[in-house]
């Protein structure tokens, strides 16, 4: 029998962590079937082949009672616990329990008292109004059920990956070819390199001494599940993250044109090729063909297709026929920001709310991240997920911040303060006002009209202390949609007032997105690059932020946090207002 992939080991186990819970498992058991899910999900190489060489316990989360359940997943084609619980409920059931607002306990009181077994039984059952006769359930159960079923995803992988993914196991596949003697160049290309927020797959271009050699060695790395037959001029690979990967192998006098074919993006293609004909030339993959000469150029880099179009290079991030060709062509491009602009970080979380370090830990590791100065802002009061901060617990915070001395980079004494529903604030505005810095953010009460939730946004806006709002839009890449808020209204209220925007850098988040930050930009207003870490490798995440910046055509004089703090600090409008 074929091993089974990482996906369906994560499939399996998530499965089992489900038929747990309604079964009335233990919490613990059930979160510890999740993470091992999570953690084979996210492995790069192959977990049946760890199990059966008893190292699949390397991986955390993964003890030696789950690496059984693989090892016999893999070997007799299933999980005996798992098949000993499906026999007790029927599948459908694992379905309605996933719906939001039902959870284990309420399916399992539907399919017992009413013999609802699926979605399609539930909707009935919900149609008919028996639901709500039911002791706990009510007539607004009821609605939410009918809802949750319209909203309802259908399968249950996104289609396509989050970027930080893709490129972690893509960068890593990239310097092991890199690393192999017959490679010369090896480069991501495709929507990877313009650094959208998800990808559908990798698209990897290199040069080869002996490229069928290359082919063969791609094939047969571990990080690689299965491959098409390699040939020479490349092979197609799926990772065990479950990514397909298409690696083109080409001539070194090529690599340009390749290189900026597959970059695309598909519409700045087209643009560009529209572009080229009306100056009598020809781009595609293989050269740019001059009409007048029958001549076709072959380039070994992109800048040389960019020239003989009589255009400056333009950058990958802007590749999305979004008005690059045209200033490319009038010589009027950005200069866009980048991660080393980045001088501080104005958004982080430590353990005195949901993060994992210490203030001092995370002292050190945004200075060693490159950063000279770093706003410590736990979540204010009502977080309501269990680590707060109250009004006393703040001002003692305020004081330990600043007794902390750490070589190599200030820290600010911050908060990230919720907004309430009706728009005010978690903490009185005396106390507001012993902060360095007050990010705003909105993480409860979701679900409002967008008139509510714009009216919300912009009385916070409006509060003097509030320097920016954070991760403005809600949204979670693949997982969440946006909350319902007019954009328009909070741009409009941000650059009126002197209110910064975050780009939160979150690979989740990245929110603001490229399009809204572009328009934030335009209208005047002051963006701010943050990381929102959590822990002292949450730092990284600083490319995605940039990335996104970038996208939006944004310069470091866009981006607040590109300045010393004192310069940062003289541009809010707190000190605006103070110098009248
Ligand atoms: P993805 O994979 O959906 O995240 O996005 P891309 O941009 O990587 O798209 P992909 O992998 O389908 O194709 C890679 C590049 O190949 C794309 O960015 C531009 C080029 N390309 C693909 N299809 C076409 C096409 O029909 N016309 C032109 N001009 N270029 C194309
Ligand atoms: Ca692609
Ligand atoms: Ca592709
Ligand atoms: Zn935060």
């Amino acid at each position: 029998m074929a091993e089974p992939t990482n996906r369906e080991i994560a499939a399996a186990l998530d499965e089992l962590g489900d038929l747990s819970e309604l079964d009335g498992a233990i919490v613990h058991r059930v979160v510890a079937y999740r993470n091992a899910a999570k953690a084979v999900r996210e492995a790069p190489t192959s977990v049946a082949a760890l199990a059966h060489q008893g190292r699949a316990t390397e991986l955390p989360g993964i003890g030696r009672t789950i690496q059984e359940k693989v090892v016999a997943l893999s070997d007799e084609g299933a999980i005996p616990a798992a098949v000993k619980l499906r026999a007790k409920f029927p599948p459908g059931l694992l379905e309605i329990m996933r719906l939001p607002g039902l959870g284990p306990k309420r399916a399992r009181r539907l399919f017992e008292e009413l013999g609802v077994d699926s979605p399609a039984a539930l909707r009935e059952a919900a149609e008919t109004h028996r639901i709500q006769q039911l002791k706990g359930f009510g007539a607004k159960a009821e609605a939410t059920i009918l809802r949750s079923l319209e909203t309802r995803p259908t399968g249950n992988s996104p289609a396509r990956d989050v970027l930080d993914h893709a490129l972690e196991v893509g960068e890593r596949l990239v310097a092991q070819l890199r690393a192999h003697p017959a490679a010369e160049q090896v480069e991501i290309a495709g929507s990877a390199r313009r650094m959208t927020e998800t990808v559908k797959d990798l698209d990897l271009i290199a040069t080869a001494a002996d490229p069928l050699a290359l082919a063969h060695a791609a094939a047969g790395l571990d990080l690689v599940e299965a491959a098409q037959t390699p040939r020479s001029a490349g092979v197609r690979l799926r990772l065990h993250t479950g990514l397909a990967v298409d690696l083109r192998i080409v001539a070194p006098d090529q690599f340009g044109n390749l290189l900026q074919h597959l970059t695309g993006s598909k519409q700045h293609n087209m643009a560009l090729r529209e572009m080229a004909v009306r100056k009598g030339l020809h781009v595609s993959e293989y050269g740019v063909l001059e009409d007048s000469t029958g001549v076709t150029h072959r380039c070994a880099t992109e800048a040389e297709i960019y020239g003989l179009l009589g255009l400056e290079y333009i950058e990958p991030e802007l590749r999305e026929n979004r008005g690059e060709l045209e200033a490319a062509a009038a010589g009027e491009l950005p200069e866009l920001v980048a991660r080393g602009d980045l001088r501080g970080d104005l958004h982080c979380h430590t353990d005195a709310s949901d993060g994992t370090a210490s203030i001092a830990e995370m002292a050190r590791a945004a200075r060693d991240a490159g950063y000279e100065y770093l706003a410590i802002t736990d979540h204010s009061a009502t977080f309501g997920f269990g680590d707060q901060i109250a009004p006393d617990r703040l001002r003692e915070q305020i004081e330990a911040v600043h007794a902390t001395e750490i070589e190599g980079i200030q820290l600010l004494a911050g908060s990230e303060v919720n907004i309430l529903p009706d728009g005010s604030l978690d903490y009185d505005d005396e106390l507001l006002q012993e902060l360095d810095w007050v990010v705003a953010s909105v993480h409860s009460s979701f679900r409002m009209s967008a008139e509510a939730m714009t009216e919300r946004i912009v009385r916070a806006i409006e509060h003097p202390l509030v320097d920016a709002i954070g991760h403005p839009t809600g949204r979670k890449i693949e997982r969440r949609p946006p909350y319902e808020v007019e954009l328009e209204g909070v741009i409009e209220a941000a650059a009126r007032t002197g209110t910064m925007l975050e780009i939160n850098a979150n690979p989740d988040r990245r929110d603001l997105g490229e399009l809204h930050a572009r328009a934030a930009a335009a209208a005047g207003v002051m963006l701010v690059i943050d990381t929102d870490a959590h822990r002292v490798g949450g730092f990284g995440v600083a490319r995605y932020g940039v990335a996104t910046a970038r996208r939006a055509w944004l310069t470091a004089a866009h981006v607040a946090n590109t300045r010393p703090w004192s310069e940062l600090q003289a541009m809010r409008k707190r000190a605006r207002a103070a110098h009248g």
